[in-house]
């Protein structure tokens, strides 16, 4: 009920009971220029707008006891139509949750890719199991510490969407990601001034060398990888034994 360009070629929803947290920070920098050319759009719609009754409630407390309070399935499936039949109908219906599957660069490539996206965000210990079972939802988190609701989850999605749509990002940054996407940690970057508090920028970079440049980034790429993700680099290492032995094959 915000914001409608209506040609927009990637359109979000996002169903939450807070819709004054949107677009929030995606209004700034790259998703927000993107915003006002159109380029994508938002919908919110909000949850509390379908409670039923005079109280607006959209929580209970949870069968079987426990801490925390539930989202009411009545009240987040009618919300659901509502969106579902607003939109084209065909988009993938995403719940943030913390039991999601993690949200990945590929995951995010292949939204960016469909012309909208419903997004539910949860707020208190969830939304009720029966509502998730009766529509086809998909669940994902983006990460594994915890957060106080859905919301900051929706924006980084719709972030690593938006910048992924045409002519959002100009053409040099989106070559930089694909070296990124052989799935290595960035090198480190440096700018001037060259001398800088008694710490100089590496000699190879002021060279002008440009094949010792590739070959020092690419080593401290992998140095950073090998430390900090023993998960990323084992799939690396994995994929270039692989390339290696699709080479063999050939020659
Ligand atoms: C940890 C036990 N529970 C809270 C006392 C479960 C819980 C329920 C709801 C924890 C967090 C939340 C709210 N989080 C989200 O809605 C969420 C989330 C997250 O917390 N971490 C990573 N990704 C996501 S996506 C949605």
């Amino acid at each position: 009920m915000t914001d409608a360009a209506d040609g927009a070629r990637w359109r979000a929803w996002v169903l939450t009971l807070f819709p004054e947290m949107f677009p929030g920070p995606l209004r700034h920098s790259l998703a927000g220029t993107a915003l006002e050319k159109g380029l994508w759009a938002l919908e919110t719609v909000d949850i509390r707008a379908f409670a039923g009754d005079k109280h607006r409630t959209v929580d209970d407390a949870p069968f079987g006891g426990g801490a925390g309070m539930v989202m009411r399935p009545d009240v987040v499936d009618a919300a659901l139509r509502f969106a579902r039949g607003r939109c084209g109908g065909a988009g993938p219906l995403i719940y943030l949750s913390p039991r999601g599957r993690l949200l990945t660069q590929e995951r995010v490539k292949a939204l960016a890719g469909e012309r909208e996206v419903i997004l539910l965000c949860g707020r208190f210990e969830g939304v009720d199991q029966r509502v998730l079972d009766a529509h086809e939802v998909e669940e994902l988190s983006v990460g594994d510490y915890v957060l106080s609701g859905g919301e900051p989850a929706a924006v980084a999605l719709i972030d690593a969407c938006v910048r992924l749509l045409p002519g959002v990002v100009g053409r040099r940054e989106s070559l930089d990601e694909e070296s990124f996407e052989e799935g290595l940690l960035e090198y480190p970057h440096y700018t001037r001034p060259n001398l800088w508090q008694g710490r100089a920028v590496p000699e190879v970079l002021v060279s002008g060398n440009h094949a010792a440049i590739r070959a020092w980034r690419r080593k401290q790429a992998e140095d950073i990888t090998r430390e900090r993700r023993a998960d990323l680099w084992a799939r690396y290492v994995a994929a270039a034994g692989r390339d290696k032995e699709q080479k063999q094959r050939v020659d």
